[in-house]
């Protein structure tokens, strides 16, 4: 199964040698975008194309960087059986990577799981990894022997804890690579389970990581690395995304974070305060908007802060979601604002005489895997239906949903937002 690259040396003596790789993960180019009838067309149009671009910006940037070599680390499309334009996208950029002689190593995961990867016909400069553990070395511009260890998922989960069968750091090799979809858990979970320590433990300069779309650091040297998406697509795929381009230093690999999204998603809090009636709370709002210093056309998910008093006016009209709308047509081209409410009181969730924390446990004992299934039961028999109830949505994004519509409705103050959607 080991490939073998072999790239002319540019450089013979090698004392100023530098390494310089690109990690990317999850970019699940067909993503079906839901909701977007909501957003206006240049908007739609917007949010749709961002994958692509975002890969473009990938390529363009493996290119005048002169990357050695390029990750792509599972879920490079949402689903299993991809579309006609998403495997177009992902072909041609390939083809332009193999251009200027960029090797690519992929991997595939859990959204885009193949029982057989030899069905793909890639382009000569890339290296898929199949269901079994494996190993690719390649020799960089500069002589250096890198080896990259990875698997792909042959199905939608993998239970068992593919670490196990990453060999230790092989001898010979400047650098060597792991690169593992998956998440931190124990066996029988559903995404590769692994502990820090298991990886650590073999002795890699750096494992890339794909599968949770927040960019992480689990561990800073050696660096074991989530990039996060390439593209936020809701909004709870929050902020600037991107890639990793990463750098030797001496012996160490250090990664570096690149922005490549067209389009991003922000959580803001504009500064308003006092009793505030509809007219002037409009005014400021739609102020403090358009002066955003913006320099990614951004959708905005907008918290009033939670010291602001409205007259009652104002307060139906930013329930009613009129207010929203009157905001709308006043957006500057470059920030669109998606919601508008009030953040969360403390006084309102007493109301219901309990804290946030019995709310989340009892989140998280009612939404399980295991109750899902149990309530949707022949449905899973249908692949789609399975892929969406199980699969696209983790028990913790169910758990979140939940909660926040129940945030939503009752204006409940709780913690723990970030999701780790995969
Ligand atoms: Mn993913």
């Amino acid at each position: 199964m080991t490939k073998f690259f072999v790239i002319a040396a540019f450089f013979g003596d090698g004392s100023f040698e530098v390494m310089k790789f690109l990690h990317a993960a999850d970019l699940h180019l067909d993503t079906p975008f839901q909701g977007l009838d909501a957003l206006p067309e240049m908007w739609q149009h917007r949010l749709t194309a961002a994958p692509f671009t975002a890969l473009q910006r990938l390529v363009d940037l493996a290119i005048t960087e002169q990357v050695d070599f390029v990750l792509l680390v599972g879920d490079l499309f949402d689903q299993q059986a991809q579309s006609v334009p998403a495997q177009a996208a992902l072909m041609a950029a390939l083809d332009q990577l193999a251009a200027e002689q960029i090797p690519v190593i992929l991997s595939f995961g859990n959204h885009d799981f193949q029982p057989d990867v030899t069905t793909w016909h890639f382009p000569a400069n890339v290296h898929v990894f199949d269901a079994q553990v494996t190993t690719v070395e390649l020799t960089t511009k500069q002589q250096q022997r890198v080896a990259i260890t990875g698997f792909s998922y042959d199905q939608r989960w993998v239970t068992t804890p593919k670490v196990q069968d990453f060999p230790l750091k092989r001898t010979g090799v400047d650098y060597q690579i792991g690169m593992l979809h998956g998440q931190v858990g124990t066996s029988g979970d559903h995404y590769a389970p692994f502990a820090v320590s298991d990886l650590l433990a073999k002795h890699y300069d750096y494992w890339a990581l794909g599968h949770i779309h927040q960019r992480q650091t689990l561990n800073a040297m050696p660096p074991v690395m989530y990039p996060g998406n390439l593209q936020g697509r809701y909004r709870d795929e929050l902020g600037a995304k991107g890639a990793l381009l990463v750098t030797s230093q001496g012996d160490q690999l250090v990664p570096e974070f690149k922005p490549l999204a067209p389009l991003v998603w922000t959580n803001w809090t504009p500064e308003l305060s006092g009793q505030l009636d509809r007219p002037t709370l409009l005014t400021q709002l739609s102020a403090q908007l358009q002066a955003r210093p913006v320099t990614v056309p951004e959708l905005v998910v907008i918290t009033l802060p939670a010291t602001l008093t409205l007259t009652p006016t104002a307060e139906l009209a930013l329930t009613q979601g009129a207010l929203l709308a009157q905001l709308q047509q006043q957006a500057p081209a470059t920030s669109w604002p998606v919601t508008l409410q009030l953040a969360a009181t403390d006084t309102t969730s007493d109301l219901f005489g309990m804290d946030t924390a019995i709310w989340q446990q009892a989140g998280e004992t009612t939404v399980t895997t295991e109750k899902i299934a149990a309530l949707a039961d022949h449905l899973l028999d249908e692949p789609f239906l399975n892929q969406t109830l199980l699969e696209a949505t983790t028990p913790e994004q169910w758990q979140q949903q939940v909660l926040r519509l129940l945030q939503d409705h009752y204006h409940l103050t709780l913690q723990g937002g970030d999701s780790d959607a995969n």
